[in-house]
């Protein structure tokens, strides 16, 4: 079984595909686009070409004039191509109907301005793909890119086709700018390994429909100094272990800004010292059952409840089977059976266990300090809680609050813990009038206040 990988390796991967998008002078032979920019012309024109038709052994490949390369066959194939390589420099590719084009490498916009427009065919990479500040990647219709890195400093639109990252995508940049990402319609973006939205610097997804898939690790907002921004209306987002602000300095958010969003975490979720999330209402997230690993679930090393006020609208859902029990970590300072509790207290909207799609088991733990006031004495306050058919609460000795319960057959252990249901101001007002009225004994229940209805 692969493990997710550490962060040195993935500092080290990062290292790689920076150190080989950077590596781009003292190379043999040249091959520049010399077709007259005013208008498009086909890749496998020799005469649009210093060095002739490119060839995958010998050239680096350049399009710095303004010119419009077209690749509408098969058989596009260069070592290296580069779209804008100096200040001033730009260039633009159109890859369509059949074409294709392979590369072991591409630059879109190194320190000039690229742009890759793809609306069909197949874009290959024996290793990297990377977006200058200045480049822009438009992929659509039936277009097919693959690459086993991505580096988005730049701006990525997909609003269909399909982008296969073999193994990281980093949406990331560090030159003042932001790596933007936007993910719409059809598109399919899948991801062997990981994907950093804001991995050292500044990185934004936007999701509005289409499919999100990641192998292993999302990151949003990774390490000291990075700012990541996931937003998320609607479209499918599944991931193995989803880090939001990991790093102590990191700054890391989750805007779920559609209900209708798919959201599914198969072993971690992790709300890190750097996280924020909104959410609104009815936005869930599903904690799904990984299948090789036993174990995950939720965990928090915040210390800031504002920052996490999405939890109050948010709904999550564990549904697995009988081998897998999830734990959940409490956050929220312990008010007792009191309102109190539920504001701005790490208080979540609604905790399922159990789904359509299996049972739900969850294990409270307090391992992380969040309310900086010593170990072991946090709570967790639930507005809805559902217990599903056949789920497990195991209370792990932690107090658990709620407001509303759905009891459809679950199993609650308390194991030195408490389940406790915080009534309603409203109810609690009438608890207290009753009380009044008892101990006021008859002469008070003539007065209408208690007696009347
Ligand atoms: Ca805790
Ligand atoms: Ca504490």
């Amino acid at each position: 079984m692969n493990r997710i990988p550490t962060t040195a390796l993935i500092r080290t991967s990062l290292g790689i595909l920076l150190a080989a998008i950077t590596a781009t002078t003292a190379h043999a032979v040249d091959n520049f686009w010399q077709h007259d920019p005013a208008t498009p012309g086909d890749w496998f024109g020799a005469a649009n070409w210093t060095e002739g038709i490119p060839t995958p052994d010998v050239w680096r490949t350049y399009i710095n004039n303004g010119g419009t390369v077209q690749i509408m066959a098969p058989g596009g194939n260069t070592e290296y191509l580069c779209l804008g390589e100096n200040s001033g420099d730009s260039g633009t590719v159109h890859l369509s109907g059949n074409g294709q084009l392979s590369t072991d490498e591409s630059i879109i916009g190194r320190g000039g301005k690229g742009t890759f427009i793809q609306t069909g065919g197949i874009h290959g990479f024996l290793f990297s793909l990377g977006l200058g500040s200045q480049g822009t990647y438009e992929l659509s219709g039936t277009g097919q890119l693959s690459a086993d890195m991505e580096s988005i400093g730049g701006k990525f639109i997909q609003t269909g086709g399909i982008n296969s990252v073999g193994d990281y995508i980093f949406v990331d940049s560090q030159s003042g700018s932001q790596g933007t990402y936007e993910l719409s319609g059809t598109g399919q973006l899948s991801s062997g390994a990981d994907e950093y939205i804001g991995g050292s610097g500044k990185g934004t997804f936007t999701q509005t429909g289409g499919t999100n898939t990641v192998g292993w690790n999302l990151f949003i907002g990774t390490w000291e100094g990075s700012e990541g921004t996931y937003t998320i209306s609607a479209g499918q987002l599944s991931a193995t272990w989803l880090a939001i602000g990991k790093d102590e300095g990191s700054g890391g958010t989750l805007n779920i800004t559609g209900a209708e969003a798919d959201i599914s975490v198969s072993w971690t979720l992790l709300f890190g010292p750097g996280s924020s999330l909104a959410a609104v209402r009815g936005s869930t997230i599903r904690m799904t059952r990984m299948t090789y690993a036993e174990g995950g679930g939720l965990e928090n090393q915040s210390t800031d409840p504002e920052a996490l006020a999405g939890l109050a609208d948010l709904r999550l859902i564990f549904e697995g089977d009988e081998e897998d029990l999830d734990l959940f970590e409490v956050a929220g300072a312990d008010f007792g059976v009191e309102m109190a509790g539920f504001d701005r207290n790490f208080t979540l909207g609604t905790l399922q266990l159990g789904s359509d799609a299996g049972v739900g088991q969850v294990q409270l733990v307090d391992l992380f300090d969040n309310q900086e006031n010593g170990d072991g004495d946090e709570a967790l306050y639930v507005n809805n809680l559902i217990l599903g058919d056949g789920s497990l609460l195991d209370l792990n000795g932690r107090n658990l609050y709620y407001r509303h319960l759905t009891d459809l057959g679950g199993t609650v252990e308390l194991n030195g813990g408490s389940l406790a249901q915080v009534p309603e101001p409203g109810s609690a007002i009438l608890l207290i009038l009753a009380a009044l009225c008892l101990l006021a004994g008859p002469r008070m229940v003539r007065n209408s206040r208690c007696g009347g209805k």
